[in-house]
C-alpha cells in the first residue's frame, strides 16, 4: 500500500488510526465498539473506529433535529451554494478519496475515481436543482380562487448504505436531500467505515467555513443494530437504504410499522440480451466490464448473458477469449483489472455459487477459484468465473456478489429472450445489444424489460447520475439521483387561495345557513 501513496491520502483526508465513528459536524465523539478496517487488497489493518452507541445517537438526533429548523428556511440556492463547495472540495480530493475507496473496498483505482466523479457530478446536478423544486399550479373549478402545490423540506433523512459503493450511493442522497432543505444522517457499511469518515470530514470543513450549526450532515457508524436505531425512529421520516434484498425487507418492514417512508435500493440480478444482429465487439466489452468491474459487486453488475442459439458458440468464445485477458491484482496498481472481492466470506459465497451451479447441472467454461501467492496473501482474490447455465437454477435466480457470470442460450425471437431476462425476482438493470431496432423497442415496450434500467447497446452498469437510478420487484422500487429523484426528499402540499369575499364549496355543495 506504502508504494501507492495510501499513507498521503489517509492524511489528506483526515483518518487516524483511531477515529471517532459519529459525527455531527466537526464534532466527533463514539463511545460504542470498536470497528477495525482491514483492507481486502493486502490484508493490512488501516484503522479503528469507535462505532456508535446509543446515548451517541441520540446526541446525534437531537443535533440533526435543531439543524433542521434553521437548515429548511435557508433559501434552496443558498442550500446549494454549500452543495457547489462541497462539489468543489471533492474535486481537490478526487485522487485521495479515489484512493481510500480502492484501498478500502477494493474496487480498481479508476472505478474508485470514477465513484468519486459520481459524487462531483450530483453536487452538480443538486445545484442546478436548488433554483428549480417546482411543483405545479392548477385551475381552481371556483371562481377567484388560486390552486398550487408546493415541495417543502421534509426532515432528517437516514443513510444506509453498502460497502461496494462506500461514497457516491451516500453522496447521490445527501446532495439533493441538503438542497432539498433536509439534514441527513448517514450509516456506512461497518465494512467501509473509513470512507464514511472521509467524507464527513470533507463536508464538515464546509458547513464549519460557512459557519453552519452541527447537525446538517452527521454520521454514525455500527452494524445493523446501529441501523435498527434509524429504522424505528419516528423524528426520522425518510429512510433510504442500499444493500441486499434480505436487508430491506427488515428495514421497509420496521419503517413502514410507524409509517415512514423508504427509498430502497436492493439487489439486482442483471442480464444482457445478445440478438443475432448484435455488434460482437461492442457486446464483450459491454458484458466483461459489467461482469467483472467491481469484481462483480456492483448491483447492476451483469449476471447473465442471454444469447440467441445463432450465435452462441460466437460470443461463448469471445468471451472467454477475453477473460484470458484479465488481469487480476492490487487494484491500486493500474495494470490490473480485478481487484479483490470485500473479504473472506464473499468469497466463501463466490465459491459455493460456483459449487451450485456445477450440482445443478452448469458447466463451467471459465474456472474460478481463490488466487494464491505473492500479492494475494488477503485471500480475497478470486477468478472471475463463466458457467453456462439454465435460466431456471436455482442459483442463476440469485444474485451473488461476484465475478460470476451465467451464459443462457434462447431460440427464436426476442420475446423468447424477454421472457427468459423478466423470470427472476429482481429487476434492477437490463440491457439488449442488437441493431435490429424492432427488436430494441420490443425490448423497452411496454411488454418488454421489466427492470428500473433498460439500455440498448450499453451494458448493464456504469449508469449516469442524470437519470433516476433504482428497480422494480424486489430491487424495491426506490429511484435516486437524476430526474425528478428529489421529489421523495420534500413533503408535497396543495394550496388553494380564495381571494373573494365569497366561500363557494367545491363540487357544487351548497350550505345555507
Ligand atoms: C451500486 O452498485 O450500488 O450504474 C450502484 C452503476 C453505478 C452505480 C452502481 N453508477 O453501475
Amino acid at each position: 500500500a506504502k508504494e501507492f501513496g495510501i499513507d498521503a491520502a489517509l492524511k489528506a483526508l483526515g483518518i487516524k488510526k483511531i477515529n471517532a465513528g459519529t459525527s455531527t459536524g466537526s464534532e466527533n465523539f463514539g463511545s460504542g465498539e470498536i470497528i477495525e478496517s482491514r483492507s481486502p487488497v493486502d490484508g493490512e489493518l488501516i484503522a479503528k473506529v469507535k462505532s456508535t452507541s446509543k446515548e451517541d445517537y441520540e446526541r446525534v438526533m437531537s443535533a440533526a433535529t435543531d439543524a433542521f429548523v434553521d437548515w429548511r428556511k435557508k433559501p434552496a440556492p443558498q442550500r446549494g451554494e454549500i452543495v457547489r463547495q462541497f462539489g468543489e472540495k471533492l474535486r481537490e480530493l478526487k485522487e485521495p478519496l479515489g484512493k481510500l475507496v480502492s484501498y478500502e473496498m477494493g474496487k480498481s483505482y479508476q472505478e474508485g475515481l470514477g465513484e468519486v466523479q459520481e459524487m462531483i457530478d450530483i453536487c452538480d446536478f443538486a445545484v442546478g436543482l436548488s433554483r428549480q423544486l417546482h411543483g405545479l399550479t392548477m385551475h381552481s373549478e371556483r371562481p377567484g380562487h388560486r390552486m398550487y402545490e408546493q415541495y417543502h423540506p421534509l426532515g432528517p433523512v437516514g443513510i444506509i448504505s453498502a460497502f461496494n459503493f462506500p461514497v457516491a450511493v451516500w453522496a447521490w442522497n445527501t446532495a439533493l436531500a441538503w438542497v432539498c432543505g433536509d439534514v441527513c444522517v448517514w450509516k456506512p457499511s461497518e465494512k467501509t467505515p473509513l470512507c464514511g469518515i472521509a467524507c464527513q470530514n470533507i463536508a464538515a470543513v464546509i458547513f464549519k467555513a460557512n459557519n453552519l450549526p452541527e447537525g446538517i450532515s452527521c454520521l454514525i457508524n455500527g452494524d445493523y443494530k446501529v441501523g435498527e436505531m434509524m429504522t424505528g425512529d419516528s423524528r426520522i421520516p425518510l429512510v433510504s437504504a442500499t444493500g441486499s434484498i434480505r436487508m430491506g425487507k427488515i428495514v421497509a418492514q420496521a419503517v413502514a410499522a410507524r409509517l415512514g417512508k423508504s427509498l430502497l435500493e436492493l439487489g439486482g440480478n442483471n442480464a444482457i440480451i445478445v440478438t443475432p444482429d448484435a455488434d460482437i465487439k461492442m457486446t464483450v466489452i459491454g458484458a466483461v466490464f459489467g461482469a467483472v468491474g467491481t469484481a462483480g459487486q456492483r448491483c447492476t453488475s451483469t449476471r447473465r448473458l442471454i444469447v440467441h442459439d445463432s450465435i452462441y458458440d460466437k460470443v461463448k468464445n469471445a468471451v472467454v477469449d477475453a477473460y484470458k485477458q484479465l488481469r487480476i491484482g492490487n487494484p491500486l496498481d493500474e495494470n490490473n483489472h480485478v481487484g479483490p472481492l470485500i473479504d473472506t466470506d464473499a468469497v466463501v459465497m463466490y465459491q459455493e455459487a460456483l459449487q451450485k451451479v456445477v450440482d445443478e447441472g452448469g458447466k463451467v467454461i471459465v474456472d474460478g477459484g481463490v488466487m494464491e501467492g505473492e500479492g494475494y496473501e488477503s485471500g480475497c482474490y478470486v477468478k472471475p468465473a463463466i458457467a453456462e447455465a439454465e435460466p431456471d437454477f436455482n442459483i442463476v435466480q440469485h444474485e451473488t456478489f461476484a465475478p460470476v457470470l451465467y451464459l443462457l442460450k434462447y431460440s427464436g425471437d426476442v420475446e423468447n429472450a424477454i421472457e427468459i431476462h423478466n423470470g427472476v425476482v429482481q429487476g434492477l438493470s437490463s440491457a439488449i445489444m442488437t441493431n435490429n431496432l424492432r427488436e430494441a423497442e420490443r425490448f423497452l415496450s411496454v411488454a418488454g424489460s421489466d427492470c428500473g434500467i433498460a439500455n440498448v447497446n450499453i451494458g448493464t452498469s456504469g449508469a449516469e447520475i442524470g437519470g433516476a437510478f433504482g428497480g422494480e420487484k424486489e430491487t424495491g422500487g426506490g429511484r435516486e439521483s437524476g430526474s425528478d429523484a428529489w421529489k421523495i426528499y420534500m413533503r408535497r402540499q396543495t394550496n388553494t387561495i380564495n381571494y373573494t369575499t365569497e366561500l363557494p364549496l367545491a363540487q357544487g355543495i351548497s350550505f345555507e345557513l
